[in-house]
């Protein structure tokens, strides 16, 4: 069972304000570079019938809800995120094996519970919704299959408050009048490319040579794509090891290499990231930056410490180390800048081996 939250950044505005209930709502990333620059992160649906989409132009969805008294808000990413913390401690209680994937959405193997009765697992999606729904107020679409790519492509195809159930014999037949954009990991390029193929369905996809499909997509990927097209995936249900990098990005007010303004955003970023490891009480190893440069190409630099550390002074300065470096290697402006710590760990490794070498003693 795939659980998707519906609108989620703007349903959860709406929880926040219900007076937003019946407006259009747009939730927006604002990059700060003038009034309006940035791009729409998400929409309710009474937005999205003005064509207001994900990844859009902010300017040009203000342009198409014009006298329409529509709400433009910030993204609140700490507010999602207690949402959907919420969610998934009332999802994983349904489910024998648990899955986040995403801030707004989870796999529950329910085999189990539901001794693999479709009729129960229906029961069981119901349930789950009308839990979601009077105890948080909130809706969410649902899934149901033989395994995890059927199940989203299933949650998919009804939006909002939807429920679909693809029994392991229908699944040839629901899969295969679908577009190849339905499938995870067929994005434009893909596409574009399998049409080239004369591959538009799902189904033509099924019926492709995976020989040809190897050829032109490599053999990983043509392999994922034939059986993605006849519903075949073993992948389990299995939960997430702990988080293993965070990270923060912005944008320059202006495309520069002055290390005093690029440093200066930096340590916004540094001070983010700082305080998201410090609250989960982590310790880093790597530290990384990344400078997207005036002609969007992207380059990293990472340093490994000898010991997982958690100290703000040590990430500022080996992020400053880092940035020196790169500007002396390049000579473009940088457009944006990121900040990324990795080789994470819940307790200082030199500590528990100094306890271990001294217990052996
Ligand atoms: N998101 C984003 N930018 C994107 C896509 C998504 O910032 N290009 C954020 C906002 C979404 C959240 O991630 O609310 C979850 O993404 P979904 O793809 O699940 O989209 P929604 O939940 O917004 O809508 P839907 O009802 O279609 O699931
Ligand atoms: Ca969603
Ligand atoms: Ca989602």
């Amino acid at each position: 069972m795939l659980v998707d939250l519906d609108y989620f950044f703007a349903q959860a505005e709406e929880l926040k304000n219900p007076s937003l209930t019946d407006k259009p709502v747009v939730v927006c990333v604002y990059s700060g570079r003038s009034e309006d620059s940035g791009a729409v992160s998400t929409a309710n649906y009474l937005a999205r019938k003005f064509g207001v989409k994900s990844g859009m132009p902010i300017f040009l969805a203000k342009r198409k809800l014009e006298n329409a008294g529509a709400v433009f808000l910030p993204v609140d990413s700490e507010y999602y995120e207690s949402v959907s913390g919420n969610v998934m401690t009332t999802l994983r209680d349904y489910a024998d094996r648990f899955e986040q994937v995403g801030i707004d959405e989870a796999y529950l193997d329910v085999t189990a519970k539901t001794c693999g009765n479709f009729a129960d697992a229906k029961v069981l999606a119901l349930k789950v919704k009308n839990h979601l729904k009077t105890e948080q107020r909130l809706s969410c679409s649902i899934g149901i299959g033989p395994n995890k790519i059927v199940a989203k492509i299933a949650a998919d195809i009804q939006k909002p408050d939807g429920l679909t159930i693809v029994e392991p014999n229908q699944v040839g037949k629901f899969l295969s009048p679908l577009p190849v954009a339905r499938l995870p990991g067929v994005g434009a390029k893909t596409k574009e490319r399998m049409q080239t193929l004369g591959i538009s369905t799902i189904g033509d996809l099924a019926k492709s040579d995976v020989q040809k499909l190897m050829a032109v997509f490599g053999k990983t990927l043509g392999t994922f794509f034939h059986n993605a097209s006849l519903g075949v995936d073993e992948e389990p249900v299995q939960e997430k090891e702990e988080v293993e990098s965070i990270s923060r990005i912005a944008t320059l007010k202006q495309d520069t290499r002055d290390l005093n303004i690029i440093l200066e955003l930096m340590y916004r970023l540094c001070k983010d990231v700082y305080s998201a490891i410090a609250q989960d009480e982590l310790f880093f190893k790597t530290v990384s930056i990344v400078g997207i440069m005036k002609d969007l190409k992207i380059h990293t630099r990472s340093r490994t410490l000898g010991d997982p550390m958690s100290d703000y002074e040590i990430l500022r300065g080996t992020v400053r180390d880092l940035v020196e470096r790169f500007l002396d290697e390049t000579d473009q402006e940088l457009r944006r800048v990121g900040v990324k710590v990795s080789n994470l760990t819940k307790e200082e490794k030199g500590q528990k081996q100094l306890t271990s070498f001294v217990e052996r003693e």
